[in-house]
């Protein structure tokens, strides 16, 4: 007998969302005088103290107005995710019912080739998912890792949370629990998806039998991922994130995303954050975890992300350093504390975050440590396993 899931699926996604036409919010006052004797006494530290130093005067946009609540954070291709998530806040429903609802518009969606159905996948050419999420009221968390053929991993996280006395299931017997809480098999890996996967695969090696196509030269496997956190009109909190992950990634490979204090992280009495990019960077820092945890120090959302980049940058190996100590990656940090207060922070200038709050749904300018002209030039240097 077929049993419909006892969590219901959103199938339906929406509209775009317009963005609204806003101008950037006001820059950080700072004297020209403080600024350059800042840099100057700044240029003697070690990296990371000058990192900070800089941060603390470099005028990056501000991170919202004044907060309100309710309030849906997410990285910026949730924005018509949290418009849904908001919409359902203000009608009354659960933070984390919200937020997921949010999110499965991205996973539900088959153009966008980094969460759920049509994800890129793995270096087999199968779609393996990873998500996890946080109820803030009750404190529970769930998670699913490896996941294949179930569209809506996050929902799978939730059943997790609500029926098991578990956290976190992994790879066939993830599925199996999601055939039994009545989630519907299908195929995920999109026509498109497929043809970036066998164009990545003919390049790997010139010297394999795979003939590569000279019109086939751009190889798609940027990643994107959904994180979102929600607060409601009481305070109430919660958080998620879904991701197909790395693509091409080696099969069994589990990134940030469904580790619980990673990939996302929620503390009812303080906030929420979480992070999209290079997953390997998160999980050493225990991002979402951390960046709670700067809140609760007293830090503002923004600076809470700025400084978990800090540690992440910290704790990156050499191999991914140019000489100047830049990383070879991006990644970004999103947060959102219990009073409405929001901001993100990327490792490169240049990321948006979305944010939907009684100011309606519009992206916003991230933080950044290094400019995007920093970025490391010329060819990724071969990785050896050895020797750094
Ligand atoms: C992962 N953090 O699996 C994810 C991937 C990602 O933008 O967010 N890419 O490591």
């Amino acid at each position: 007998m077929e049993r419909r899931p006892r969590v219901k699926p959103v199938d339906a996604p929406c509209l775009p969302v317009p963005v609204r036409s806003r101008p950037p919010g006001p820059a950080m006052p700072l004297s020209r005088r403080a600024f350059l004797a800042t840099a100057t006494a700044a240029a003697s530290l070690p990296l990371t103290e000058r990192l900070h130093a800089l941060r603390l005067a470099r005028p990056v946009a501000a991170g919202g107005a004044a907060p309100s609540r309710p309030c849906v954070v997410a990285s910026d291709n949730g924005l018509r995710g949290v418009r849904r998530a908001y919409d359902l806040l203000v009608r009354g429903d659960d933070t984390l019912d919200a937020a997921i609802a949010g999110v499965n518009i991205q996973e539900l969606d088959p153009e966008d080739q980094s969460v759920g159905l049509g994800g890129l996948p793995n270096a087999e050419g199968v779609v393996q998912l990873d998500a996890s999420c946080m109820h803030g009221p009750t404190r529970r968390a769930g998670a699913v890792a490896c996941l294949e053929d179930i569209a809506t991993p996050s929902l799978v996280a939730k059943a997790v949370m609500d029926y098991t006395d578990h956290v976190m299931l992994v790879g066939r017997d993830a599925k199996r629990f999601a055939l039994q809480m009545g989630f519907r098999e299908q195929p995920l890996l999109t026509e498109k998806s497929r043809q970036d996967w066998l164009r990545w695969r003919a390049r790997l090696n010139p010297s394999d039998f795979w003939l590569d196509h000279d019109e086939d030269v751009e190889i798609r496997s940027t990643t994107g991922t959904i994180n979102m956190n929600a607060v409601n009109a009481a305070g109430d909190l919660s958080s998620v994130t879904t991701t197909s992950g790395m693509a091409y990634k080696i099969p069994g490979r589990v990134g940030d995303s469904p580790i619980v204090g990673a990939g996302q992280y929620c503390d009812n009495t303080v906030g929420a954050a979480g992070s999209t990019g290079r997953g390997e960077a998160n999980i050493k820092v225990c991002g979402g975890f951390l960046t709670v945890e700067f809140m609760r120090q007293g830090l503002a959302p923004r600076q809470a992300a700025l400084r978990t980049l800090e540690r992440m940058l910290a704790m990156t190996e050499a191999r991914l350093l140019d000489a100047k100590g830049r990383p070879r990656f991006d990644i970004q940090v999103y947060a959102l504390n219990k009073a409405g207060e929001h901001g993100a922070a990327s490792m490169y200038e240049g990321s948006q975050y979305a944010v939907c709050d009684a100011g309606g749904a519009r992206l916003e300018p991230c933080a950044f440590l290094f400019r995007r002209s920093e970025y490391p030039a010329g060819p990724v240097p071969v990785q050896r396993a050895r020797g750094r």
